[in-house]
């Protein structure tokens, strides 16, 4: 199994033969007809499902979709009473690859495709693209058995834009960087392995250019102040909380927040401007974050077909977007933008984003006044109610990034499960150093859900479940030994 960049060879360009199978799955793909595509909540869910909808499109082909906050076995049960009628080939986009067995006992009347980067079981992995279980034959794409690591080296939508590209359709190449960004593949500080043929394509195309820069949310679409005063991942020290602060702290670098034309953005400053204000920031984070300090820059990914100084411009920005779409129930507006709507559906997507915002607000209020419990090896955080189910990862991994943690523990965050009282949802984030040294976060949650019951899984470096509430303590201990 590889866990991590450092095991083996990374591959920054599919070989041959990676390409002839995904080549032949797309084949057998558009081979079929009448989909209903399956995808995931998540930017990078959202960002597949857009390129495999905007593929499905350019075949002619018919198709419904659904976004779903995770697979487990009801949910399966429930999509395969309700498609019994309408579709005849089913594709999972960004989930799947855990869900295999379920998947093939629930499905035997289906043509099934996933297209999914997540760590499959062990006996998947050293097969070709088609599995044949008991019931029906699969057809399978995944990193992993591939050989490249689907937690670092290559998203979802990356996946989804190889079969695409195959099949002769690169429009949603941008899309596929914003999915792999949504995805935090460029946490070590850029995209890496074969997210840069992704690039490299998208640059050729002419629709993405890359740029070594600062990292912080809104450098193309805030107001300076603004992009300082609201950063969350991470919190700017003295600074995070307050426009005036913020403003004055431009000022005393000489940087003037508004000019002539109204406010200043990080991309109308100077290069020596630009310059000025990464050191100032950088000095800052050292005392609090080393960690966040040296985050602080690294390749930003700009899509040129977007407006300057516009939220979509700039690929977190974006990523963003989408997951506020599908973590706020409304995935389908996020889907739209990446096909292309600029007009309502992007407002509804501002507004949906503002009440994402407040949700985040809200965690992080409520995590400052009631603090993080520590253990051996790891953070964790019980916010019962007080924290959306759907953002508790979310929280989990900018506090994670933001105080001046244990960099040797990783952070998990627990929250109620909004739609079954008995259940708990589970979100757990680490860093590249621990992943390396071997904690390995999805091999964790699966161990505790055969133990526990519940459902989990993910990569090594973020991964989540949905576990009985009697069985946290017990889950907990899984994770590491603690005492509740
Ligand atoms: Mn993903």
């Amino acid at each position: 199994m590889k866990e991590h960049t450092e095991e083996h060879n990374v591959k920054e360009q599919l070989d041959a033969n990676t390409r002839s199978q995904i080549k032949n799955f797309g084949k057998i793909l558009n081979d079929n007809n009448d989909f209903l595509l399956v995808s995931h909540h998540d930017a990078d869910g959202v960002a597949s499902c857009a390129i495999i909808i905007d593929l499905l499109k350019f075949l002619g082909k018919n198709y419904e979709f659904k976004i779903l906050r995770q697979l487990d076995s009801a949910i399966i049960k429930t999509i395969s009473a309700e498609s019994k009628s309408k579709c005849k080939s089913v594709i999972f986009t960004d989930m799947g690859s855990g869900q295999i067995e379920l998947i093939s006992e629930n499905f035997s009347d289906k043509k099934i495709f996933i297209i999914d980067h997540h760590l499959p079981q062990q006996e998947y992995l050293k097969t070709e693209i088609e599995i044949k279980t008991e019931n029906l034959k699969i057809e399978h794409v995944n990193p992993h058995i591939f050989g490249i690591d689907g937690a670092f080296e290559v998203s979802g939508s990356g996946m989804c834009y190889f079969v695409a590209r195959e099949l002769g359709r690169k429009n949603l190449v941008d899309i596929a960087i914003v999915g792999a960004v949504g995805d935090m593949q460029d946490s070590s500080g850029k995209l890496i392995g074969v997210n840069r043929e992704i690039l490299k394509d998208g640059i050729k195309e002419g629709v993405i250019k890359f740029k070594k820069d600062i990292r912080l949310f809104g450098r193309e679409s805030r107001p300076l102040p603004y992009m300082l005063a609201y950063a969350t991942d991470p919190f700017i020290p003295n600074i995070s909380g307050s426009e005036n602060s913020a403003a004055d702290f431009l000022l005393s670098l000489g940087i003037k927040p508004r000019n002539d034309d109204g406010w200043v953005n990080y991309v109308d400053l100077k290069f020596e401007e630009r310059q000025k204000l990464i050191s100032a920031l950088y000095v800052r984070f050292l005392n609090v974050s080393p960690y966040a300090a040296k985050s602080l820059v690294g390749e930003v990914y700009t899509l040129l077909k977007e407006k300057k100084r516009t939220l979509l411009r700039d690929a977190k920005e974006f990523a963003t977007l989408l997951n506020s779409c599908g973590r706020q129930k409304m995935p389908e507006i996020g889907i739209h933008i990446c096909l292309g709507d600029r007009d309502e559906m992007f407002k509804n997507a501002l507004s949906v984003l503002e009440a994402h915002r407040l949700m985040i607000r809200r965690g992080i209020e409520y995590l400052k006044i009631n603090g993080l419990k520590e253990s051996k090896k790891f953070y964790y955080f019980d916010a019962k109610g007080a924290i959306d189910e759907n953002v508790v990862g979310i929280i989990a991994g900018m506090s994670y990034s933001s105080l001046n943690l244990n960099r040797d523990k990783f952070i998990v965050g627990l929250a109620d499960d909004s739609e079954d009282s008995t259940m708990k949802k589970v979100s757990a984030r680490a860093n590249l150093d621990i992943v390396k040294k071997g904690v390995n976060l999805g091999d964790l949650m699966r161990e505790g859900c055969w133990i526990v019951g519940g459902e989990g899984g993910g990569h090594s470096i973020a991964a989540g479940a949905r576990i009985p509430k009697e069985g946290v303590g017990k889950f907990l201990e899984i994770l590491g030994g603690v005492e509740i």
